[in-house]
Parts: structure tokens; C-alpha cells; sequence
């Protein structure tokens, strides 16, 4: 392949696999399956134009820029980024000193993106005629080709080989606690601390269509309902639970035309969901038969089934109806 092409191919291969990893964490629901196979794909495909990019790297050294050694972070930070994907994929490499390998790809992929800007644009090259030829298209179109099967080998390799990997969920998740909730992770999504709340003060507001009204913790411990559901962490495990809890429907005596429901943390956490989504979630008091614990949001935490981790938000204090339109939730919470 030319050099011009290896760059494009590659940037296109970068690209997409940013675009599909950010698409893989906001999705819980199991349509959203073919994001995290592309991602894969996208990963495979990078990996094939190593020995290209190599080539064109070899002779980019030969001039001395004071710029390269950031050229080079970057193409350290992409091999980083890929060995702890593949680690996390396969199950061969979960964790490295107690962190996530999925935190850590993540972190790198993360890093990698403003050097990639800068060496884009620094590195420049003008768009030429010959570009979009047929022959350009014909290679691109290999490259992805080849890239698909040799995904679609190794995952076959994973699974024949009984790799960790091959009991991922559809999200690229691995169980953790099941059933068990003491055995599950408790995971804080950036910087909240686990609050301690006081059960005998701690109230929960409702605010709908007809008003405000508070619930005390024994008011609502007394549903009983149960809600079996998957916690999906990005940080890349699940656990199934039995919830026990009340129906947020339940509670809400009046929508009053509101187009968004947020749930509002004792830390100052909230998420915003759409109002036709309410009927789906449940305020859970416990998990497994007993009483949350304050790492898992005691007393009250959210259960959002289908919906990624970072949406159940813990130590709920206050569920309230809105006019806001529901898109002003940005897609992975800022705080
Ligand atoms: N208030 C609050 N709720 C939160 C978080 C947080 O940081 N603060 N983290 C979220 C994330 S990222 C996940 S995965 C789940 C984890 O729930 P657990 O700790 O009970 O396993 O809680 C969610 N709810
Ligand atoms: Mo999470």
C-alpha cells in the first residue's frame, strides 16, 4: 500500500474505532451487539497496517523534529491502547496493578486523541485526485475485509479455547457477583465519595404533575416488589440481581406533559431520562433479600434496565418530572 493510503486507511481505522468504543460504552441493550463487533474490527484493522505505518515511521525518524518524540507517544499510546483492549477481549490481560485493563485501554485511547488532532494536522497531507479512486476503494474495502475475518477467527479462536473472553456479555463485560451482592464491585462513576445517610432523615422527594410529596425509607421499604436486572459497568463487568424496591410509575401520580424524568443523588449526581422511559425503571431499597449496602446506594439507588451502569444512580434523595428535554443528558455524565 502507498503511503498515502496507509495514512487515510489508518486515520479511518482510528477514527471508527473511537467512534464504535464511545457507541460500545453507552449501550446496554443487546442491539447494540454490532457496535462492540466493529469495534474489534476497527481494532484488527489498525493492527494490519503496522507493518505499513512502520515503514513510514522508519523514514519519518530519518528527519529530526523535535515534534517526533510526540509522534512517538502517540503511536506508544495506540500500541497501549490496543494491548489492553485485546487483554480485555481474550481475558488474557484483565487487570495490570489492581487497575481495570478496560480502564486503562480507555485512558489511553482517551490520551491518544489530541496528539492525533495535532499529528493530522501537522502531518498533512493535500487531498489529491487519485484518492477516491476505484483502486483506493478496492484496497479500503480489502483492508476491512480482512480485518472482518480475522476478527471473526480469533473470536472463534477465544471461544474454542475456552478463553475468559468467550463469556463476555454482548457489551464485552465480564460476571462479577451475580446474585451475590455483596461479591459485586462498587464502582463511583468519577469523584463522588459514598455518602453516609442517616435513615431516620433521609427522605425521598417526589416532584410531578400534581406537586411535591415525601416518602420516609419505611414508607417505601413496604412495596416488596421484586425487579431482576443487569448491572452493566463500562469499567467492564455485570451482575444480575434481584432488586427489591418500588416501581418509579408507581410514584408518579401525574406526568402533567413533563419530558423528562431526573433522579437526583444525595452527592449531587443526577441523570435526566426520557419520560417515555419511566414505566422501565424502579427505585430499589434492596438487592438479594437484604438492605443495599452504603457502597451500592443504601438507602435508595436507581435500577435502569438496559441501560449502562453509570444511569443507576446511587443514593437517590429526589426523582422529579420536568419540562427539559430529555437530549440535555449529555451521552456520559460530566460529574
Ligand atoms: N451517585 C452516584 N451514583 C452512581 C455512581 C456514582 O459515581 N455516583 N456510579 C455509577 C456507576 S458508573 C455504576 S457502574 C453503578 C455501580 O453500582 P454499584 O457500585 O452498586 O455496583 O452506580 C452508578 N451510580
Ligand atoms: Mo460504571
Amino acid at each position: 500500500m502507498s503511503w498515502r493510503r496507509t495514512n487515510v486507511a489508518l486515520f479511518a481505522a482510528l477514527a471508527l474505532a473511537f467512534a464504535t468504543g464511545a457507541g460500545a460504552v453507552a449501550t446496554g441493550t443487546a442491539r447494540g451487539r454490532w457496535i462492540v463487533v466493529a469495534h474489534g474490527v476497527a481494532a484488527v484493522a489498525v493492527v494490519l497496517l503496522i507493518p505499513w505505518k512502520t515503514r513510514i515511521i522508519r523514514y519519518g525518524l530519518r528527519r529530526v523534529r523535535p515534534t517526533r518524540w510526540l509522534s512517538l507517544l502517540l503511536a506508544a499510546l495506540a500500541v497501549t491502547a490496543l494491548l489492553f483492549g485485546f487483554g480485555y477481549a481474550t481475558g488474557l490481560v484483565r487487570s495490570v496493578g489492581g487497575l481495570p485493563g478496560m480502564w486503562l485501554h480507555v485512558a489511553a485511547a482517551l490520551a491518544l486523541v489530541p496528539l492525533l488532532v495535532w499529528h493530522v494536522v501537522a502531518r498533512r497531507a493535500r487531498p489529491r485526485r487519485g484518492d477516491l479512486s476505484r483502486r483506493t476503494v478496492l484496497r479500503l474495502g480489502g483492508l476491512a475485509a480482512a480485518a472482518g475475518a480475522l476478527y471473526a477467527a480469533a473470536d472463534g479462536t477465544v471461544r474454542l479455547a475456552g478463553l475468559p473472553g468467550a463469556r463476555r456479555r454482548f457489551t464485552g463485560s465480564y460476571e462479577a457477583g451475580s446474585f451475590q451482592p455483596d461479591a459485586m464491585p462498587t464502582t463511583i462513576w468519577l469523584d463522588d465519595p459514598v455518602p453516609a445517610v442517616d435513615p431516620d432523615r433521609w427522605r425521598l422527594s417526589i416532584v410531578d404533575g400534581a406537586g411535591r410529596y415525601e416518602l420516609t425509607l419505611a414508607q417505601l421499604s413496604t412495596s416488596g416488589a421484586t425487579l431482576p436486572a443487569t448491572l452493566d459497568c463500562t469499567s467492564g463487568w455485570y451482575a444480575h440481581q434481584d432488586w427489591t424496591g418500588v416501581p418509579v410509575a408507581t410514584l408518579l401520580r401525574d406526568l402533567g406533559g413533563a419530558r423528562s424524568l431526573f433522579v437526583h443523588s444525595v452527592t449531587g449526581y443526577g441523570i435526566r431520562f426520557p419520560v417515555e422511559e419511566v414505566g422501565g425503571l424502579f427505585l430499589a431499597t434492596g438487592a438479594g433479600g437484604a438492605p443495599l449496602s452504603a457502597g451500592h446506594g443504601y438507602p435508595l439507588r436507581l435500577v435502569a434496565p438496559d441501560r449502562r451502569g453509570f444511569w443507576w444512580v446511587k443514593w437517590v434523595d429526589r426523582i422529579e418530572l420536568q419540562p427539559v428535554p430529555p437530549w440535555w443528558q449529555p451521552p456520559f455524565p460530566v460529574t
